[in-house]
């Protein structure tokens, strides 16, 4: 008999880098699938990890694909998930569905934390994580990732699609530290802050590694949210945002467009009612975490970084 196929399907740079101990980024995939559009969806995936390659750290996008889950991707796999007219969005809940059903399926940031947890990949770039949806009955499963996983999560912010004070309010309560890149306010994904606060800012990379590792040595086992502003010149103003935002809303609300149908459906508004601003700043951000990740994970592999054990 055969020997049973790995669950886990590790590309060999990501194997030895993991072998090695050297920094490596994971990145999801709903945002490439689900999103934004093609080609650009394609474009920046494939940007994200030549600019994690440029900092010496190796990329590993994570997908699932004929029941195993894919730990780095290759052209192949990567333009499917780009161009299928239909990919399953993978949170914790239907992993096991999607595996036993063999069919493609995207990460979200809960998916992909929990992929990368397993394998031990430390840090994560993404773009704008789940949170707390206005009206407060649809929580995403990222907020539980976060308080769960030991992983270090670059994004942008939160955006006001969601109830940003009560995503905030959730993390507080379960313990999940959230640090500023250059800011003492959380930023705003399309727009540079929310008017909340961060728990501390930190300056660079080098300090963010310094917080990251303090936290997980004294034992705590949660994820660590770290916000990047998006740069000035790509960033809506919060009245446009807030408009398009606005309209987007209206527009699902009208077509019944409900639970994990909602942030896809408002992306895709929000790109037109913005003519295209919404996803040249979305690719920015998505450029700039990336970068940022990779030295963070650079500076946590110098020191040897680890979560603690479970
Ligand atoms: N925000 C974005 N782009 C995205 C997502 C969020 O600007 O692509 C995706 C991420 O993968 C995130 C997921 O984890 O949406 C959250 O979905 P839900 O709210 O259904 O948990
Ligand atoms: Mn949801």
């Amino acid at each position: 008999m055969s020997p049973e196929p790995s669950l886990f399907v590790l590309a060999e740079e990501v194997r030895a880098a993991l072998h090695d101990h050297r920094p490596i980024v994971a990145l999801e995939s709903t945002v490439i699938a689900h999103g934004l559009p093609y080609p650009k969806n394609l474009t920046v995936a494939r940007e994200m990890e030549a600019l994690i390659r440029e900092e010496g750290v190796v990329p590993a996008t994570i997908a699932l694909a004929e029941g195993r889950i894919h730990v780095g991707l290759g052209e192949e796999l990567l333009e499917r998930l780009a161009r299928a007219d239909h990919v399953d969005k993978v949170s914790l809940r239907n992993i096991g569905i999607v595996l036993a059903r063999r069919r493609l399926g995207a990460t979200t940031v809960a998916g992909t934390m929990w992929v990368a947890a397993r394998v031990g990949i430390r840090v994560f770039a993404t773009g704008g994580t789940g949170g707390v949806h206005k009206g407060g009955i649809d929580v995403s499963a990222d907020l539980p990732a976060l308080a769960h996983l030991p992983v270090a999560v670059v994004s942008a912010g939160v955006k006001s699609l969601l109830d940003v004070r009560a995503t905030r309010e959730w993390l507080e309560t379960h313990g999940v530290p959230i640090l500023g890149v250059g800011t003492e306010e959380l930023p705003g994904f399309y727009t540079r802050t929310t008017g909340l606060p961060v728990d501390e800012r930190v300056e660079d990379a080098a300090d963010a590694a310094r917080l990251v590792a303090a936290h997980w040595r004294a034992g705590l086992r949660t994820g660590v949210l770290v916000t990047l502003p998006l740069e000035e010149e790509d960033a809506l103003t919060p009245e446009e945002m807030e408009r398009a935002l606005r309209r987007a809303e209206d527009e699902a609300a009208a077509g019944g467009i409900t639970g994990p149908q909602v942030t896809p459906y408002v992306l895709a508004a929000m790109a037109r009612l913005t003519e295209g601003r919404s996803v040249r700043a979305n690719l920015t951000l998505l450029r700039q975490n990336a970068r940022f990740a990779a030295r963070l994970a650079r500076h946590l592999a110098e020191e040897a970084i680890t979560p603690p054990p479970e």
